[in-house]
């Protein structure tokens, strides 16, 4: 599909998440394994932590020119000159970041209700991120698990670039390709595994196959 979002494996990072190295050093192996986007997400730290890290890793993504996409918070996101934002139901709305920032190249929203599929807010992002695909303990407050099935219905209901999230790994990612996703997210399945470079590549591979 032609889109402004053509990446396929897509890192959503946080320092916490990272149990076994340095988070930028993760990002870096996870980027040298063939992950081409990259989200900062950090629900815990202050204004000026998130802005200190977003800051480090944007300067270790620009080297392999991957974009970085900043979760919920828009100063942040300007203040480094990443390449977007992500939003979900409960943060700023998609409809304001482009009020307050008119060229900002990729927008993400999570959709975590079919009601969604309807709204102003969702035809307004860039891409959708389909939010919680499987149940995941890395974030708990979600609503629905939309399992294949899900992905296929939102795919049916849009045109617009898919990001499956939730419980992603090597051994689902092609089937959640097959029903409709462009782009498979992962935090643990890269952050918690001891090579992140090479669970980037196993990833990579099964979404290259499917
Ligand atoms: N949004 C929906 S599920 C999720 C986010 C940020 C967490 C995904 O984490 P994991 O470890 O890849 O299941
Ligand atoms: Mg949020």
């Amino acid at each position: 599909m032609a889109s402004s979002f053509p990446y396929k494996l897509y890192l959503v990072i946080s320092e916490e998440a990272c149990l076994h190295d340095h988070f930028l050093k993760v990002a870096e192996q996870a980027v040298k394994g063939g992950v081409d986007v990259v989200q900062l997400r950090e629900k815990n730290a202050s204004t000026e932590e998130f802005l200190r890290k977003a800051f480090w890793l944007k300067e270790v993504l620009d080297r392999y020119e991957v974009p970085l996409i900043i979760n919920d918070n828009l100063d942040v996101a300007r203040q480094v000159e990443a390449s977007g934002v992500h939003v979900g139901t409960s943060d700023i709305p998609p409809s304001q970041i482009r009020e307050n920032w008119r060229d900002v190249a990729c927008l993400g929203y999570s959709i975590e209700d079919l009601n969604q599929m309807e709204s102003s807010e969702t035809k307004t992002a860039d891409y959708l991120g389909i939010s919680p695909v499987f149940k995941t303990d890395t974030k708990t407050d979600t609503i629905i698990e939309w399992g294949l099935s899900g992905v296929r219905k939102i795919r049916s209901m849009t045109d617009k670039p898919l990001v499956a999230i939730g419980n992603m790994n090597a051994e689902n990612a092609a089937e959640v390709i097959k029903a409709g996703a462009d782009c498979i997210a992962v935090v643990s399945a890269i952050c918690a595994s001891q090579d992140p470079a090479k669970a980037a590549e196993q990833l990579r591979n099964e979404i290259e196959k499917s």
